[in-house]
């Protein structure tokens, strides 16, 4: 039996991968952790936790119990690049103190598998854009990507050094309904529906041919649990697996909005951050995650933007909210 902690539950991927975890392993044992506002997402327990506290994590998971553990935590690529520093110290210690944690675990012969993600964000201006390989230059230029490049190499170390059963996946942007993301640069794939179903034309923040790797969040949470659930010897990636689910360009999702919505109406006004997606491949090789655990994405547009209307509330305060 799996207990399981998942640390940064209140955020965009770790509210409805609590949620998706409770169905498969029965509420009890899913505990909901973060240093905000105590919210369960259809877990039994919740715990605040400062991923920065070490010494925390480690009573936590010997009071449940913790035989898996998903570190969310995070500030993302906008949000990070206002606090350099800040994203740095969390993102890496974060990681770091889990990883220690599972060695030490792992020493003692009390196994702790960790799940923590990584993003398309760790490539770079130099990487290929297209059908992105796998293996490639990676030489990303926010302290976000930075942050998961070295978060990568960490992985892969502390499971070849030490055996820790890591495993991680390097995330496009995810598009959901239920919670909103926290400051990103694929947020515009979010936001734009929120000013659809009220009503309002849309200013994109990034022009109209900036095509993005994304993911539906189905699709995110199916792979997540599909890599944790691989048997050991099939995951022979330890930094990060691509995962492709699809890709779209601001043009391409306003064009399928309006033939759904007619009369919804978008205009372009980029800003920083189209810097920052300047930066990230258009689409990724998961080739790998194929091979290794079956990966493959179902949810395509139009399916997507069907959803997405459906779900989206018309009015901002219905949706939970971040961490
Ligand atoms: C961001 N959604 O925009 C995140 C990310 C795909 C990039 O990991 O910062």
């Amino acid at each position: 039996m799996e207990r399981i902690l998942v640390i940064g539950a209140n955020g965009q991927i770790g509210s409805e991968l609590v949620e998706a975890l409770s169905l498969q392993h029965g509420a009890d044992n899913v505990i909901a952790a973060d240093i905000g506002p105590r919210s369960l997402f259809g877990a039994t327990c919740y715990e605040t936790i400062d991923v920065l506290d070490a010494g925390r994590i480690a009573t936590i998971v010997d009071t449940y119990g913790i035989t898996q553990l998903y570190q969310l935590a995070a500030l993302l690529s906008v949000t990070g690049e206002q606090a350099p520093l800040k994203a740095w110290t969390l993102n890496m210690n974060g990681l770091l103190n889990v990883l220690e944690l599972a060695r030490e675990r792992g020493a003692a012969g009390k196994p702790l598998k960790i799940f923590w993600p990584s993003s398309i964000a760790a490539f770079g201006p130099h990487t290929p854009a297209v059908d992105t390989p796998q293996l490639a230059v990676m030489d990303p230029t926010t302290i976000y990507g930075i942050s998961k490049q070295a978060g990568e190499r960490l992985c892969e170390y502390y499971f070849t050094r030490f055996g820790v059963d890591v495993r991680s996946i390097r995330y496009p942007g995810i598009i959901s309904h239920k919670s909103p993301p926290g400051g990103g640069t694929t947020d515009y794939a979010i936001a734009i529906f929120h000013a659809a179903k009220r009503g309002e034309r849309y200013t994109c923040f990034l022009g109209p041919e900036t095509t993005l790797p994304m993911i539906y969040m189905p699709d995110a949470i199916r792979a997540t649990i599909q890599l944790m659930d691989a048997p050991g010897e099939q995951v022979r990636i330890r930094s990060a697996y691509n995962v492709a689910g699809l890709s779209f360009n601001p043009r391409e999702l306003a064009e399928e909005i309006v033939r759904q919505l007619p009369g919804f109406r978008i205009q372009y006004q980029p800003d920083h951050r189209q810097a920052i997606a300047d930066t990230w491949p258009h689409s990724l090789d998961d080739t790998y995650a194929r091979a290794d655990w079956g990966w493959k994405a179902s949810i395509g547009l139009q399916e997507l933007v069907r959803d997405m209307l459906e779900h989206v509330p018309a009015a901002p305060e219905k949706l939970h909210h971040a961490a």
